[in-house]
Order: C-alpha cells, then sequence, then structure tokens
C-alpha cells in the first residue's frame, strides 16, 4: 500500500483533475488582451486543464469579425469546431464607442477559420441555452471578459437554468474595493451589469481593473511565428505610441482566463468575500459589507511579477504543446 502511495505520487498527472468546462464571453472587438485571453485558454486546454464549451462575444463589431477572429484564434489551437455566438443586439453599446477594431476583420480574412459574418452566427444567448442544457449539472464555469449583455439575456431567459448548470461566473470588469473611474465592460452595458451583478444566481468572482493594470503581457509574442493570429493581433494594436507586440498590455482578459480555469489560487491570490458589489448609476463599483451575496473579488497576492510570467509563457505556448 505505501509502494503504491509513493508511485501515485511520483505520477502526478495520475492525479490531475478533469477538466473545467468554460464557455467564454468576449468582446474581441476592441482591446486585443481578448485575443490573447483566447491564446491562454486554449494554451490550458492543451494542458487538459479545460474543455472550451463555447466562445460567445458581447460587442456589436463594426466589421462584423468578432467572432470570425475568435474562431481564426480556435482554429490555430487546432480547436476549429468550438460553438460560436454572437450578440446581435449593438443598440446597448454607446455609439461613440463602437470605432472599428484594429484586428478582428483582419484576422477573420487573414487567417485561416470557416467563420461567417457575426451576422450570420447564432445568437449568443440560444449558444448559452443549447451548451448549458447538455451539460451536468453545476459543473460550467462562464468567463467573463466583455460586456455583461449576453449574461443579462441569460438572467431574463432562464434563471433556472444558470442556477442548474453553472458552477461560478467569473468577471472582468469594475474596479476594487471601489472606484468612480470608468471601467470598460461595466460601462459598455450599464443596464446588464447592474442586472447580472444583483440577479445571477451563483456564486460571482470579480476581478477589478487594479488586477490587470499591475501586469503587462504581449511581448512575449515576438518571436511567434507570423501565422499566429494572437501575435497579429497585438502588432495591430496601437499603444502608448508604439503597438501592444512591443510594448506589452495590461494583461486584464489573461488573468481572468487563469482565474476562472485554476481557482483562486490561494499562493496567487486573496481573497475577499462576505460582501457584494455594488453598481452605481454612473458605472462606478464598489464593495459593500451590508447584505452580503455570493460575490467575491481578488487581490493579487505576491508580487505582480510572478503571475505575470504565468500568464505570459501560456501566452506564448506552442498550440498542442504543453
Ligand atoms: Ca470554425
Ligand atoms: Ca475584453
Amino acid at each position: 500500500m505505501k509502494a503504491l502511495f509513493f508511485s501515485l505520487a511520483a505520477f502526478p498527472l495520475l492525479l490531475q483533475a478533469e477538466p473545467v468546462q468554460v464557455i467564454f464571453d468576449t468582446d474581441m472587438a476592441s482591446d486585443c488582451d481578448d485575443a490573447g485571453a483566447l491564446a491562454v485558454l486554449h494554451a490550458l486546454a492543451d494542458r487538459g486543464e479545460v474543455e472550451i464549451l463555447a466562445v460567445v462575444t458581447n460587442r456589436k463589431c463594426p466589421g462584423n469579425s468578432s467572432a470570425g477572429a475568435a474562431d481564426a484564434i480556435n482554429t490555430w489551437y487546432g480547436r476549429p469546431d468550438i460553438p460560436l455566438g454572437t450578440d446581435k443586439d449593438g443598440a446597448k453599446t454607446p455609439p461613440q464607442w463602437n470605432n472599428p477594431s484594429s484586428y478582428t476583420s483582419i484576422l477573420h480574412e487573414e487567417f485561416p477559420n470557416d467563420a461567417p459574418g457575426d451576422d450570420e452566427l447564432p445568437d449568443a444567448l440560444d449558444v448559452y441555452l443549447e451548451t448549458l442544457r447538455a451539460q451536468p449539472d453545476g459543473s460550467v464555469i462562464i468567463c467573463s471578459v466583455g460586456a455583461l449583455s449576453n449574461l443579462e439575456d441569460l438572467v431574463r431567459a432562464d434563471k433556472e437554468l444558470i442556477q442548474a448548470k453553472v458552477k461560478e461566473l467569473c468577471v472582468m470588469g469594475g474596479g476594487f474595493p471601489r472606484t468612480h473611474r470608468f471601467e470598460t465592460n461595466i460601462r459598455l452595458d450599464p443596464a446588464a451589469a447592474v442586472t447580472v451583478t444583483n440577479e445571477w444566481p451563483t456564486p460571482i468572482t470579480w476581478q477589478g481593473f487594479e488586477v490587470g493594470n499591475a501586469m503587462y503581457n504581449g511581448q512575449e509574442l515576438i518571436d511567434a511565428p507570423k501565422e499566429n493570429p494572437v501575435r497579429r493581433a497585438y502588432e495591430l494594436r496601437p499603444f502608448r505610441g508604439g503597438n501592444s507586440l512591443d510594448r506589452g498590455k495590461p494583461n486584464h482578459d489573461l488573468a481572468t482566463v487563469l482565474l476562472a480555469v485554476r481557482g483562486p489560487q490561494p499562493e496567487h491570490w486573496t481573497v475577499v468575500e462576505k460582501g457584494r458589489v455594488l453598481i452605481d448609476s454612473d458605472g462606478g463599483t464598489e464593495w459593500r459589507h451590508d447584505r452580503p451575496k455570493n460575490h467575491r473579488y481578488v487581490v493579487i497576492k505576491q508580487h505582480p511579477g510572478i503571475l505575470t510570467d504565468i500568464i505570459g509563457e501560456l501566452l506564448a505556448a506552442q498550440p498542442g504543446k504543453p
């Protein structure tokens, strides 16, 4: 018995947990960290840590290519058939925010994929409903790194389904313990953010903007193959007088993917619980201790460079090579 114990301990892969099941909800229409986050998700899938159930986009992409860009990335990583859905209701995004993306159309047009335009794909809500219905109870983690519009639609459509199937919602959004500044994912659709914050029926883990602002990734892709669409996304996205490949970018969405898949690992995160997130009328967020809900938010525990290195390694990992 003792010998068996030691032999198993010597091969930790044998003891590895089942992959977590994730639906990835991304704006993929502005910042390139959405592309980087999808890359990290695939790298974690290559390591057997996650199964990607679906990718849905939550922002009207003027180039009609948010899902096409996602499909180009999925195809690069050898998963060309991941179901895709798009948000057809662009009206919820302020028109002044609807500038063309620096990279989605180019990824859609110039890299291998078979996605039609966003307007020809199923609605994200239908993809959510179908995907969740097919999964075991309490098994799905939703990773939200954009507007909360699709999730508001889902709450309105079938709260019982969420309660049955979703284990946790991980949200990149807001700032904690409080912020009155503009945070993109809340401001993209404040009404949706309020609905999801107040009515979502499972635990929510929040990652505020202050987390990603402390960690830059992107330069790890400089030596990646030119055929890598994620490298191209970073190259095309301007940042601080250069591009995001040369400068790197705050790694907001990438960190949320890591958090969603691996959970708030105690060596990396301090978890603040026993409270609730409040969204004010200006789109600011605040952590409140009155009337606690099933909310928590995370704070980086060690030097941010440690998580930066872990995420950078995943971002630059070759497809299929753990
Ligand atoms: Ca495809
Ligand atoms: Ca995003």
